[in-house]
């Protein structure tokens, strides 16, 4: 498969409780591999495009099984090196069915956050062969040498005239709100795809966002020329300078057994229908099927759609999973 869309982060091991309930009480946990990035590159392997990873991970057996996943999955792993010095990043998280779950992470020091410009150097084929550059605001919080990393790649995003996109995907507890907002507001200038929750969009712009469509448009002021408001249940918004804009309203899940990762199916499933030539209507359509698939399974990556899947999804009615 040619590659199409090239991304580049920290995939880590997700140690997920089996049982849904507190952190405190979880005794069996189930291992899955994650990463918001790598889940954007397998969500396109599953709907027919060719992603590339480039990433870190470490000599030892979840590493191994982060690279086995992604080419299992179709996705070019051929930027993804094995860092000798550093273990492969882990978070542990809980499932609860009402509330924020909590998660831990144990990823400081870890191989992915050891990523630098020299592996975006060594991939520098995977660029020219791309059409779309896809990175997210949590590989600037691991380290100086990541965000020097993500920087290199929209370098040689821009050379080669590829679309970039960016996912703000905040995480608190990787970095506060204060030094996160120059960093993620610099990557959003240099983007044409912003996608952004509600929230984040409040950090970004450090102002109440008001209404989507208000944040939307005030996202567009930094510099993109499409933002994304991601809105969860209630589907997402689309607005782009001088040109219309898009919603859909979303697809409701009967029960939302683990949301963790719904957020890169969405954009997964967007970055396929644009590379497809979907107008933005369909392309949230396509955002939110993917999304509302991933949030009704166990795991950040289980339920990305193959196409067949998502077909179905669409085809289900515009507001429920059967
Ligand atoms: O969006 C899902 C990701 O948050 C998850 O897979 C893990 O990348 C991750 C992170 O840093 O939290």
């Amino acid at each position: 498969m040619s590659i199409e869309v090239v991304t580049l982060g920290e995939a880590m091991v997700a140690l997920v409780a089996s049982d849904t309930g507190p952190l405190a009480e979880a005794t069996t946990f189930r291992r899955f591999v994650a990463g918001a990035e790598a889940n954007v590159a397998v969500g396109l392997a599953r709907l027919g495009h060719g992603a590339a990873f480039i990433g870190r991970v470490g000599p030892d057996g979840f590493g191994t099984a982060i690279v086995r996943r992604l080419r299992g999955e179709g996705v070019d792993v051929a930027g993804v090196a094995v860092d000798p010095e550093a273990r492969t990043g882990i978070f542990v998280r809980e499932r609860r069915l009402f509330g924020a779950a909590e998660l831990v992470y144990h990823r400081s020091g870890s191989a992915g956050s050891r990523l630098d410009p020299d592996d975006v150097a060594a991939a520098a084929d995977r660029f020219s062969a791309g059409r779309w550059l896809h990175v997210t605001g949590i590989t600037p919080a691991l380290s100086a040498s990541c965000r020097a990393a993500v920087d290199a790649a929209i370098d040689r995003a821009r050379e080669a005239g590829m679309t970039i996109s960016f996912d703000v995907n905040l995480r608190r507890k990787l970095w506060s709100e204060d030094e996160a907002r120059p960093v993620l507001r610099a990557i959003a200038a240099r983007s044409d795809v912003v996608f952004a929750g509600l929230d984040e969009a409040g950090v970004l712009l450090e102002a109440s966002p008001g209404s989507a469509n208000d944040a939307a448009r005030a996202l567009l002021d930094i510099g993109p020329s499409l933002a994304i408001l991601k809105l969860g249940e209630a589907g997402a918004l689309a607005r782009q300078r001088d040109h219309p804009g898009a919603a859909h309203e979303g697809f409701a899940v009967p029960l939302v057994v683990d949301p963790v990762g719904a957020g890169d199916a969405f954009v997964a499933g967007f970055i396929a229908a644009r590379l497809e030539g979907h107008d933005l209507a369909t392309a949230l359509a396509w955002g939110n099927a993917a999304g509302a698939s991933v949030a009704a399974t166990i795991g950040d990556m289980t339920g990305l759609p193959t196409r067949v899947e998502l077909e179905g999804i669409l085809a289900s009615g515009p507001d429920t999973i059967r």
